[in-house]
Formats: C-alpha cells, sequence, structure tokens
C-alpha cells in the first residue's frame, strides 16, 4: 500500500511540477521585473575549503555572473543582469566606495528599464551602505541590500536563498517606495533600521523596531512601514555629493584615554561620534575636553553604545548649553553615516539635531 501511495504521490507532484512550470513559462519574458545585481563582494562571494567551513573562508571570491548562474530559479522571478561593482569584503569600504556605488544606484534606478536593484554585500558594513543610500538615493524604486552569513561552499549555505529572496523583493512593485531594504534570513529590513546582531548566525541582522516584512517562496508580506524621511523624500541628493567629510568614533568605556579624542581632532574629521556608555553618557573627566573640541569648531555626536534603546537629549549631559547634537536611537556606525551626509549641507548643530530627528 505504501507503495503504491507514494507512487501515486510522486505522479501527483509531476504533474504539479509540470503545470506549475508551464503557468511560469506563460509568463512572458515582458511580464517579469527587471533587475540588476550589482555585486561587491563579501561572504555571499565567498569560498571556502571545504563544505564543512561555515565560518573559515575567503570573502569575495565569486563573480557576479557564477552567483548569478548559481540561482537558476532567479530567471523565474525577474529578467536579470549583473554588474561586477567591486569584489571586496565591506570591512575595506571607504566613503569613496559608498559614493561610487551611491551614484551607480542613482543612474541605474533612472533607466526606465530598470525595475529594481539588488546589491550583494559583505555583512560586516552593509548596514552603514544600506542607511547612505537610504538617505541619498532619490528614487523610489526597490533598492535591496543582500549578504549570507556562510559561503555558498558550505553545508546549509544561506546565501542563494537570501540572493533569491532579495531578487524577489526588487522587482516587487509592493517594496516601492518603502526605502532601501535588506533581505536576510527570510526577512525584510529598512536599510536604517537594521543591523548585524550577531557575528556568526544566519540570524546575524534584525531591527530594534521589528522587520518591516518577509518573503516566503517568492512572495513578500508586509506588516509595517517605515518612519523616518528616506530616498525620494530625502534632502540629500547622492548625484550632488562628490565627497564626504570625515566622521570618526570614539568607543566609551571606563579609564578612557582623552588622547582618543584629540586624535580624531588631529585626523581632520569634522565630527566625532562619542560611543557613550549607557544613555550615550560623557566621563566626568571628558566632558571638558569635548566641549573645548567643540569650541574649535568639531561637531560632538552623542551616540550609545548600547545596542538598542535612543540617547536622550539634555538628559546625560546639557547638550542645549554645550551645543552638542545626540544621534537618537541610531548606533554609533549609523550616527557616522549620517553625520556625514548632514555635513554635506549644514554646520549649524542646531539643523544638525533636527536631520537627526528625522532620518
Ligand atoms: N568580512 C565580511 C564582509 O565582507 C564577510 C561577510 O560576512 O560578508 O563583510
Amino acid at each position: 500500500m505504501f507503495e503504491l501511495r507514494s507512487l501515486f504521490a510522486r505522479g501527483a507532484a509531476a504533474m504539479v511540477l509540470a503545470l506549475s512550470a508551464t503557468l511560469v513559462a506563460a509568463q512572458s519574458p515582458a511580464a517579469k521585473p527587471r533587475v540588476v545585481v550589482l555585486a561587491t563582494g563579501g561572504t555571499i562571494a565567498g569560498a571556502g575549503a571545504s563544505v564543512a567551513n561555515s565560518a573559515t573562508y575567503q570573502a569575495a571570491k565569486v563573480p557576479v555572473d557564477k552567483l548569478i548562474a548559481g540561482v537558476p530559479e532567479l530567471a523565474d522571478v525577474a529578467q536579470v543582469r549583473g554588474e561586477q561593482v567591486f569584489q571586496i569584503a565591506s570591512e575595506s569600504f571607504t566613503n569613496d566606495k559608498l559614493l561610487q556605488l551611491g551614484k551607480r544606484v542613482s543612474t541605474l534606478l533612472k533607466d526606465p528599464a530598470v525595475d529594481g536593484i539588488v546589491i550583494t554585500h559583505g555583512t560586516d558594513t552593509l548596514e552603514e551602505t544600506s542607511f547612505f543610500l537610504n538617505l541619498v538615493v532619490q528614487n523610489d524604486k526597490p533598492v535591496v541590500i543582500v549578504g549570507s552569513m556562510r559561503p555558498g561552499t558550505s553545508m546549509s549555505a544561506d546565501g542563494m536563498l537570501n540572493l533569491y529572496n532579495a531578487v524577489v523583493v526588487a522587482g516587487s512593485a509592493q517594496a516601492r517606495g518603502k526605502g532601501v531594504l535588506v533581505a536576510m534570513n527570510d526577512e525584510i529590513h529598512s536599510g536604517r533600521d537594521v543591523a548585524k546582531r550577531v557575528n556568526i548566525k544566519t540570524s546575524a541582522f534584525t531591527s530594534q523596531w521589528g522587520p518591516l516584512g518577509m518573503v516566503v517562496e517568492g512572495r513578500t508580506y508586509w506588516f509595517r512601514l517605515p518612519a523616518k524621511r528616506h530616498t525620494a523624500g530625502s534632502e540629500f541628493d547622492i548625484d550632488k555629493i562628490d565627497s564626504l567629510p570625515e566622521v570618526q568614533v570614539v568607543y566609551g568605556s571606563g579609564n578612557m584615554s582623552l588622547e582618543l579624542y584629540d586624535a580624531v581632532q588631529r585626523s581632520g574629521a569634522k565630527a566625532i561620534v562619542h560611543a557613550g556608555t549607557g544613555n550615550g553618557s560623557v566621563a566626568n573627566y571628558a566632558v571638558d575636553k569635548l566641549r573645548s573640541l567643540r569650541s574649535q569648531g568639531l561637531q560632538v555626536i552623542r551616540s550609545s553604545r548600547v545596542g538598542d534603546g535612543f540617547v536622550l537629549r539634555n538628559s546625560e549631559q546639557p547638550d542645549d548649553k554645550y551645543d552638542w547634537v545626540v544621534a537618537h536611537d541610531l548606533n554609533p556606525q549609523k550616527a557616522k553615516i549620517l553625520a556625514a551626509v548632514a555635513l554635506t549641507k549644514t554646520a549649524d548643530p542646531k539643523e544638525l539635531q533636527r536631520i537627526f530627528w528625522e532620518y
């Protein structure tokens, strides 16, 4: 009986597959969204020595055409073509790389023959790139950033499904107008809110305010919308930005050395992000140093080394009196990105604070 049942089941499955293949084929190429995959490197393009190497591998090895060829099912959901923009691990990104990538994205989105963009990217600084593009790409077409926590050579590699999901989201009309998105581990996150919060799990990326939605078996499911300004609603335009002011982060802890703050000033930075303990706290022996740097023109932005929550203005420090800025709920690395973008427009701390509230 079991044998007969399983034969029947296999026959039925074959019929269903044949029928769905016919349905998919019936969808003419013209009906499929046109998605460009911009490859920058990272683990999603990584390769390890054996299938057991899920965390030991070399990033940025596999070229974009092989990434796309590795997931033939992409052709079922979109017309896909690839461009190799960089081939680097994302900890090696620089401001120049961010500007180059942003300008390429902006140019491609203006092309009526492009419906959406996927960016394959290392996971280490993926959140900085997604936030940066969210701030400066003035277009509401979907831009979806994707990475992987395991190389494609590993058992249970996550890159294939992450890439498939990212292309589905980039081709989805419902993804338009939601800002730059990050598709990781079946979830769709706002490029503003998401952060890498675990360094060796496939569930590494979370947003303290939650994902916007999910993508499952080729469909997107949406549950909330971004609350802050982004993309087409932004006052910042990548096409008008040719350089980013230097901003550096000093990580708060006990027994701080004031030399760290002086080094940031000597580096030519225009702002310092103080990644303070707790609610963006500043050690009592460091307050005068930061006030002195502010009086010499350096912007002081209080963020927090604590992963969740947000820094309250005038709570731990009299920010109004000191002319300092608070980073709101942005972690230090995102506060650094927003400060650099904001400083392309203004050096007025009150204007900077408005920008930190709105973006
Ligand atoms: N080094 C990491 C990077 O390129 C690898 C990864 O996780 O993508 O960001």
